[in-house]
């Protein structure tokens, strides 16, 4: 009989501690596909951020290094750049990403440091129970804004990779969604080319993953999916928004700027 799929090789024969439904696993998946397949298995460095990923170094065959709040990029950073034939990736949360280490990820994307960096969005701050994230979505209830979220008081969601498509440092921006076969294997494409990028040299690759959190959702995994199809879709467009380009040259002519 033909085999047409197994488990990635990257990917270890553990049970997740994840919520049933929780597409933090299905996200897994995917990095270890592409790791697999770009056969970088054996010089790929992971660092685990804080949230519901925090373990996610049980599930990988590979070297991790646990980063503190927010701290992953920076972490990232110095790895990369002592041992700069090694791939080095985070994997960092909303809570984590946006709220807490949000001057890491400008910076690092800023400098354009050669990382590659998995974003799960799942609105919310899942393993503290709930919690607004900045990219809860106006009117969403969390345990934070019980009346659902008001611009006034909480500011509006922050689309991550269109703030950092504002900066010229990275190399590779995209936003993809878990949800449906069709969404999930553009998912895939993108993670891989997120970290070919980083393979290439070419510079700081990150992916926004639209996903679920059923549990503090308060809906069942396949309500979570078409809720994130209705709501999130909307508010966080899909798509590359940047891809690799030859890096612009930044050495100022002679004379230190305007000529003539
Ligand atoms: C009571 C408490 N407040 C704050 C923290 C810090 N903290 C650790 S994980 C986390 C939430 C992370 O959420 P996110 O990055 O969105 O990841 P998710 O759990 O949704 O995957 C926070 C705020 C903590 N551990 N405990
Ligand atoms: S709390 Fe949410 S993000 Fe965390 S494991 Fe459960 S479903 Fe997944």
């Amino acid at each position: 009989m033909k085999q047409v799929t197994a488990r990635p090789k990257v990917l270890l024969d553990v049970p997740m501690h994840y919520c049933p439904g929780c597409t933090h696993g299905v996200a897994h998946r995917l990095v270890a596909e592409a790791i697999d397949e770009l056969g970088i298995r054996g010089r790929t460095i992971g660092v685990a951020s804080v949230g519901c990923s925090v373990f996610m170094y049980n599930y990988f065959d590979l070297d991790f290094q646990q980063a503190a709040h927010g701290r992953a990029p920076a972490v990232a950073t110095g790895i990369k750049r002592v041992l700069p034939d090694r791939i080095v990736f985070t994997y960092q949360g909303d809570g984590d990403l946006a709220a807490i280490g949000t001057a890491e990820i400008v910076h690092a994307a800023n400098r354009g440091e050669n990382i590659t960096v998995i974003f799960i969005n799942n609105a919310v701050y899942g393993m503290t129970g709930g919690q607004m994230a900045p990219t809860t979505l106006l009117g969403m209830r969390t345990t934070t804004t019980p009346f659902g979220r008001d611009a006034r008081q909480a500011g509006y969601p922050i689309r991550v990779v269109e703030l950092l498509n504002t900066l010229r440092g990275p190399a590779y921006l995209a936003r993809v969604a878990l949800a449906g076969p069709g969404n999930i294997h553009r998912a895939k494409k993108a993670i891989r080319r997120a970290f070919q990028t980083q393979v290439e040299g070419k510079g700081f690759s990150l992916v926004e993953v639209l996903s679920t959190c059923p549990v503090t959702w308060g809906l069942p995994p396949v309500e979570a999916v078409r809720w994130l199809e209705e709501h999130m879709l909307p508010e966080f467009p899909l798509g590359e928004f940047r891809t690799p380009e030859p890096r612009e040259a930044v050495l100022m002519p002679l004379g230190g700027g305007k000529e003539g």
